[in-house]
Formats: structure tokens, sequence, C-alpha cells
């Protein structure tokens, strides 16, 4: 097989005091922390589409990098090659899983069966590769968002005939998710959304939407796949209004069409920020509800509003972020998945080693720092002190349901003004600076 990196040897772990920018400075994949290795807190996992198929294109201008496993003029040739150099990368970088969507890993053909062909092809050697590096699939999904037959959305298209084509799309890339033993299916919203309420029925999208997701979940079960489905939300872009908005959206529409069984969340920061949320706000709408399956690992720009997928670098939120997490009990199918691309001036194949390098180091460090957190239990306490009063007398007559409006009512009479505590964030906030 060629070699597509020759510049990297393998990613290593030289430890905080060193110098070279190809290597890692935290993450010491073998390092144990809380009980676990730091690879299987953190289960980072490459992204086929950003990592190997962005090339720079932009709303303005077209592609601005140039890959030597896109130098070919047959699409199948690029896709296999496309996946020799992932696997090279994967294995350099030392990252356990991948992510991919259907038409990343091989081309569309001029029908659905032809398609599938080449799909089944790309598979077949996909599995070798996996089977020869122990590399693993964290998740699937299908691309029905890109085809202009889907411009309308795939099972929010006003055309039943679209609707089918999304099925069975999802059916096919169901089944080669098991096929290569993947641990999850994402579900991300693509087009399922809308652009004018002039057009649109929303009650019976919304519908349809779940009619879909539920055909996957008895086709998963017929199958067999023991991969756990994940909703991803999103608020907006590509359309004006996404149906996913937001964790709480997912969780109300999960509840609504009785899919909270079989769907967990894929939470992605930059569109946690584009929903005017932040990050760890999803995350820990998740964990409190017992929805947090996985994590779409970027950021995005202050100053920019849409989804930039910038590789993760904030210390803060990948503290905070590796808090909430590890509170919630850690990933089990899940891991962080980097949906994120290098700028469009990176235009080196080294820079997606930089890219990575420094989101596994920021999370590496980010674990660490959560660990030492969670080990000394200040904000555990500091929350604990905050709600003492629900442990005790009046806080757990309320919550054990033996007390009502009357007896509240009678109870204020008789004990006046409630005595208030500080918030005390400033110390808080103090106190989370000396662990970063
Ligand atoms: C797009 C989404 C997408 C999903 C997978 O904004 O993040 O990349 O993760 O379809
Ligand atoms: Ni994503
Ligand atoms: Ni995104």
């Amino acid at each position: 097989m060629a070699e597509y990196f020759p510049e990297v040897k393998g990613i290593k772990y030289e430890g905080p005091d060193s110098k070279n920018p190809l290597a890692f400075k935290y993450y010491n994949p073998q390092d144990v922390i809380l009980g676990k290795t730091m690879a299987q807190h953190l289960r980072f996992s490459v992204c086929y589409w950003h990592t190997l198929k962005n090339l720079g294109t932009d709303q303005f201008g077209g592609n601005t990098i140039i890959r030597k496993y896109n130098d070919s003029s047959d699409p199948m040739d690029i896709a296999d090659m496309t996946l020799e150099a992932a696997f090279e990368l994967f294995t350099k970088l030392g990252i356990d899983f991948w992510c991919f969507h259907d038409r990343d890993i091989a081309p569309e053909a001029d029908d659905l069966a032809e398609t599938n062909k080449r799909l089944d092809k790309i598979v077949q050697k996909a599995k070798k590769l996996q089977a020869d590096t122990g590399i693993k699939l964290l998740w699937g999904t299908t691309n029905a968002f890109s085809h202009r037959r889907f411009m309308a959305g795939a099972g929010t298209n006003p055309s039943p005939e679209v609707f089918a084509y999304a099925a069975s799309q999802i059916k096919k890339a169901i089944e080669i998710t098991n096929e290569l033993g993947g641990q999850g299916y994402v579900f991300w919203g693509g087009r399922e959304g809308y652009d004018t309420l002039l057009n649109t029925d929303m009650k019976r999208e919304l519908d349809h939407l779940a009619l879909l997701l539920q055909m996957a979940v008895d086709y998963k079960k017929k199958i067999g796949f023991k991969g756990q489905f994940y909703i991803e939300p999103k608020p907006k872009e590509p359309t004006k209004h996404q149906y996913d908005f937001d964790a709480g959206n997912c969780f109300a529409f999960l509840q609504k069409y009785n899919l909270l069984d079989d769907f967990k969340l894929n939470i992605e920061s930059n569109h946690a920020t584009l929903a005017g949320h932040d990050f760890c706000h999803e995350l820990a709408f998740c964990v409190a509800n017992n929805i947090l399956g996985s994590v779409d690992a970027n950021r995005g720009d202050l100053l920019l509003g849409w989804d930039t997928d910038q590789f993760p670098n904030d210390i803060y939120e990948t503290t905070l972020a590796m808090y909430i997490i590890l509170k919630g009990g850690g990933f089990t199918t899940g891991g962080l998945n980097f949906d994120a691309h290098v700028r469009r001036q990176s235009i080196d194949p080294i820079d997606l080693f930089y890219g990575h390098i420094g989101a596994m180091d920021i999370f590496a460090r980010g674990l660490k720092n959560a660990a030492k957190m969670i080990e000394d239990k200040t904000f555990d306490n500091a929350v604990k002190e905050r709600y003492q009063n629900w442990d005790q007398g009046l806080g757990s007559k309320i919550e054990k349901k033996q007390a009502g409006f009357e007896e509240l009512e009678a109870y204020i009479l008789e004990h006046g003004e409630p005595k208030l505590q500080s918030g005390r964030q400033e110390l808080l906030e103090n106190r989370l600076n000396d662990y970063i």
C-alpha cells in the first residue's frame, strides 16, 4: 500500500516538557485515571467526512486542499486510496475509532443498486483494515442531505418517494454499520427542517420523521444490530429551522413519539452554541435526563455565526465537559468524535495531525482536571450544601409529596421570610481556575 503521510511516523506521548509538535504532551493512552485508561475514557474517533474528504471549500470559493489520495479520474480508485490513507492516519495518530457517512466512503453511482454494490466493495476493504489494525467503528450514518433529491429533507420531505429513498439509504447504512461492528448509528437532521412556513406542514413533517425513525428501530431489531441509535441536535443550517433544534427539543420529540427507549443523543459542541447554549449545558441536560450517548467534539468561532467545526482547544470547556461526562458515568458505546476540519489555509497533510494532536491533548488535560475535581469533591460538596435543606424537614416533605399548597402556606405564615444563602459563584469560579 502507498504511504500517504510519510512525514509522520507514529505520534507518541512525550510528556508536558516536550517541544515536539508531533508528540502528545498530555494524552498518554495507557495512563490510568479513576480506574480506567485515558484511551478507555476518551474513546477518540476520527471523522471521515472532514478529515479525509474536506478540501477547503467554503461559500465563497472552491477547493484549496490537494490530497494525493484524490489523484485519479476513477471515483472508486479515489475511494480505495482514501480508505487506505484513512487507516494510515488513524494508526499514526493512535486513535481507536472512526465514523463515516455512507457517501463519504463510496461515491454514489447512477442508481441505488449500483451505489450499494460500490458500498459493499469498500465495506469489505474497511472490514479487513479494521481487522488488521484493531481500529473500530464508533458509529456510521447516512448522508441524506447532499444530493438534490433531498433538497426538501429526507424523512420530512413532502414527497413520499423521497421518503422511500431515504429509508432505503438508511436501511443500507445500518446494514453496513452492523457489518463493520459499529457501536452506534447517528441520525443528524440533515435538511429535516424548513426554510419557510408558507410551504410547510410542520405537524405532518414531524409525524413523518418519527415514522422514519420507528422504521429504523424496527429494522435494527430485525437484523440484530446491537449498536446504539443517536440523534444529533442542531438548531439551524442548512435549513432556517432544524427540527432537532437542541437536546431539550429532541428529548420532547423522543418522548412524544415513544422513541426514548431506542435513542440517546450525540451532542456537538458547535451545534450547542448555534442553539444559544453552551456545550456543557447540552451535556448536563442529557445527563440529567439519561440521554447522553456520544459527543461530536469541536468548537465554533465566537464571531462567526455558523458551524465552523474547528478542532477543540479550550481547556475550560474540555475540563467542565469531562467533569459532566464522568459524573454522568462516562462513555459506554459513545466517544469523542472530532467532527472538525482544518481551516481552508491549512493545506498540508501534516495540518491534519496538528489538529488532532491538539484536540486529543486538550481533552486529556480536561480529563485529568476533571478527575481531580471529582476526587476533591470541591464542587460536589458545594452543590450538596446548596441543596441540603431538601434532605430534611420542609424540603424533604415537599419532595416526598407530603405537603401541598395549604401546608406550605401555613409554614410560611408561621416562619415568615425565607433565609437566603449566597450562590458563591465567584468563589467557585476561582476554585475551578485552581484546576486548570
Ligand atoms: C453537521 C453534522 C454532521 C453529523 C453527521 O453539521 O455535525 O457532520 O455529525 O451527519
Ligand atoms: Ni456532527
Ligand atoms: Ni457541525
